[in-house]
This record gives C-alpha cells, sequence and structure tokens, in this order.
C-alpha cells in the first residue's frame, strides 16, 4: 500500500529530466583567451590546450548519455571489473560515490577522483591532475574524455559525472545518475555484506520512487534552477520551491530519523548531498537564502546524523566545493577576484547532534 500523501504531493509536480543538472553559463564571457584570468591548474607541461572558445558547444543542456544497465542483464554484474569515476564536488556524483560505500560495494568497485580544477583555458572535460603523473592508475587515461570517446568515437559533448567505467574496455557503460544507485542496491545484492542496508526495501520502491521524484524537482534541480534564473520571477519560482519543500521536510524529520522511519533509503542520499552543500553553495552563491540549514533544526540535525556515518563523511569534502563553486569560474571578467569564502565554519558539521537520542 503506497503512502497516498505522497502520491498526492507528486500531482503536483512536473517530473522532467529536461533541467540543468550543472548549468553553466558562459554568456557573460568577455575574455577571450581566459588563460591570464583563470587561476587553474597547469597540465600537460604546460602545452596549450585551451578550448575556451569553443565554449558556447559545452554549455547546452545534456542529459545522462549512457544508460547500460545491470537489472536488464546488459552489463555483466562481475566484481573487481566497475570504476565509479567522480568529482568530490559534485552532487550528483557525490550520490553514487556514498551509495557505493553505504552498500559495502567499495569492494567491488573501485573509485577514481577527478580534479574540480580544471588546466587553464580547457573546458568541457574533466581531469585526473589529483593523481601521480596526472594518470588514473586503473584506466591509464588523463581525462574522462579519453573514456567517453572509446565508448562513442564521435562524442563531442561536454564528459560529465558520474561516470561508471568499464575497466576491461575502458569505456563509460553509464552516466545515469539518477538511477545507478537504484541498479547497485537491485543488481548487485550478491555482493551487498548482511550488515549493510537495504537502500531500496521491497515494501517501500513505489514510495522511495515517489520522494525521490518530489526531492529531485523541488529540492536538487531547484537549487541549480534559482542560482541560474533566467528572471527575478523565474528565480522566485523556484526559490519558493525549494523553501516550500524545506518547511514540509523539516515537518516529516520530526517524528522520525530518516525520511522513511528507522531506515536509511537511499533518498536520504539524494536530499543530504544538496544539504551538504546548500549554505557553503546554494546559500551564499545561489542567492537560495531566505533560510540556512542551520536554520532548520530538524534538517540540520539529521544532516549531522549522515554525516556522522563514514560513508557520508568521509565522501563530503568542502575543499573542492569551494575550488569548484568559488575558485573556479567559467566566466572569468578582469576584475573578477577569486575570493573564496572561508565561512560557513565546516567544523560544526562534527558538532552532536540530537538524533539518535529522539529516534532511539
Ligand atoms: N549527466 C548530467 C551530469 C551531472 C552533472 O551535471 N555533472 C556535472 C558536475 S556537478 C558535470 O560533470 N558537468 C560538466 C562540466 O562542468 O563541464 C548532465 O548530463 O548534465
Amino acid at each position: 500500500m503506497s503512502d497516498q500523501t505522497l502520491q498526492k504531493e507528486l500531482e503536483n509536480i512536473e517530473v522532467t529530466d529536461t533541467l540543468q543538472a550543472c548549468p553553466i553559463d558562459f554568456s557573460q564571457s568577455k575574455v577571450a583567451n581566459p588563460r591570464a584570468h583563470q587561476k587553474q591548474k597547469e597540465y600537460d607541461n604546460g602545452k596549450d590546450k585551451s578550448n575556451f572558445n569553443e565554449r558556447e558547444k559545452f554549455s547546452a543542456y545534456q542529459g545522462p548519455q549512457f544508460k547500460a544497465r545491470f537489472t536488464d542483464g546488459t552489463l555483466p554484474v562481475t566484481p573487481n571489473r566497475y570504476r565509479l569515476i567522480w568529482s568530490r564536488h559534485c552532487p550528483w556524483a557525490n550520490r553514487i560515490a556514498i551509495g557505493i560505500d553505504l552498500l559495502g560495494l567499495d569492494q567491488v568497485i573501485s573509485n577514481g577522483i577527478v580534479d574540480p580544477l580544471r588546466p587553464a583555458g580547457v573546458v568541457g572535460d574533466w581531469f585526473f591532475t589529483l593523481d601521480d603523473g596526472d594518470v588514473d592508475p586503473v584506466l591509464g587515461i588523463h581525462s574522462l574524455g579519453e573514456a567517453y570517446r572509446l565508448a562513442d568515437p564521435s562524442y563531442d559533448k561536454r564528459t560529465t559525472v558520474p561516470a561508471l567505467v568499464d575497466t576491461q574496455t575502458g569505456k563509460v557503460v553509464n552516466n545515469d545518475y539518477n538511477n545507478l544507485i537504484k541498479e547497485f542496491a537491485l543488481a548487485w545484492q550478491e555482493y551487498v555484506p548482511e550488515t549493510a542496508p537495504d537502500l531500496y526495501p521491497k515494501n517501500l520502491r513505489s514510495d522511495i520512487d515517489a520522494l525521490s521524484d518530489i526531492i529531485l524537482m523541488d529540492i536538487n534541480y531547484a537549487v541549480n534552477e534559482a542560482g541560474h534564473g533566467r528572471s527575478q520571477a523565474d528565480y522566485k519560482k523556484w526559490y519558493d520551491k525549494v523553501f516550500n519543500r524545506l518547511d514540509w521536510l523539516e515537518e516529516r524529520l520530526a517524528n522520525q530519523r530518516y525520511l522513511f522511519g528507522d531506515q536509511i533509503t537511499l533518498v536520504d542520499i539524494n536530499l543530504y548531498v544538496t544539504l551538504s552543500r546548500f549554505d557553503l553553495v546554494f546559500y551564499q552563491k545561489y542567492f537560495v537564502n531566505k533560510k540556512r540549514l542551520v536554520d532548520y533544526p530538524n534538517l540540520w540535525n539529521y544532516a549531522k546524523d549522515l554525516y556522522a556515518i563514514p560513508a557520508f563523511g568521509d565522501n563530503t569534502n568542502f575543499e573542492s566545493m569551494r575550488q569548484r563553486f568559488y575558485e573556479v569560474d567559467h566566466t572569468p571578467q578582469e576584475d573578477l577576484p577569486r575570493i573564496i569564502p572561508l565561512g560557513p565554519d565546516d567544523s560544526i558539521w562534527e558538532e552532536a547532534n540530537d538524533r539518535a537520542e529522539k529516534f532511539g
């Protein structure tokens, strides 16, 4: 029996995947050669790989391009064969990294991290400049684009994280950020330790799908849309959606530890990745600033409760968020200083929370 309240909420929401997951607006860009202004990494012995003049090509919306699945048998469920490529700043990629660890699948699925700072002047790709020799040690590639083009030689869009790569072929097989955790929870059960939570329990599946869609539209996408509002009215529309939904979630979390009672499910991950960037990124940079996360007692304690779990806390990296959202700017202007905000104080995430005491 599915939860009628959730289904009813969903009736008023148009679920679409045509919103921009991580919009990039190059439109204000005035300088032809950004190298002088961009404080990004040098790469490949300083060889000029700048493609900044092609930036318009990479700013268009694009949905996930690779959607091969485990659940329909297309992808074999083989341990030690797949590698998740992600960036620690990215909420969509962060979901998958947390999900894999929470399911205990980090024992059989490896992961590689791209640098949130790109080589100066380069757009549309992610690079392994955090690794020795600027090369991913397993895939042996410098940029994620190499794995995208192995999968599709004609691929000329921007490459996005998360991307699941088949290490046998070196090809990206799936970058479907909204469905990957479900794929792992359903198809990899044989490798999920008994102690791991069931992130997509059978009896809750339709409710989890409903709440996921509500959070996707009103929280995950809505903060981006507000931050890139096309007009004052458009900004306000998304801003209102975010805060109405946060109020609603605040109430839901008053009487239960997680979004579905006392068990963690994949929706908790989906909400957490936006909450953990809320005060640092969305509040300050995207003007989603009616209230901060810390002003919501239940949501804030809930977020800290999740952060205290290693799969969440170890995969939350505030430095990468600062780098990607403040140190790099796609709209370089001569007078734009690269000031990286010192606050909010990241250490408050370590403070005690009241959830265990309240809900056991
Ligand atoms: N598949 C989504 C990917 C999720 C996403 O937007 N990831 C961002 C990072 S948060 C990304 O990789 N953007 C590419 C870029 O910034 O060049 C999309 O196609 O838009």
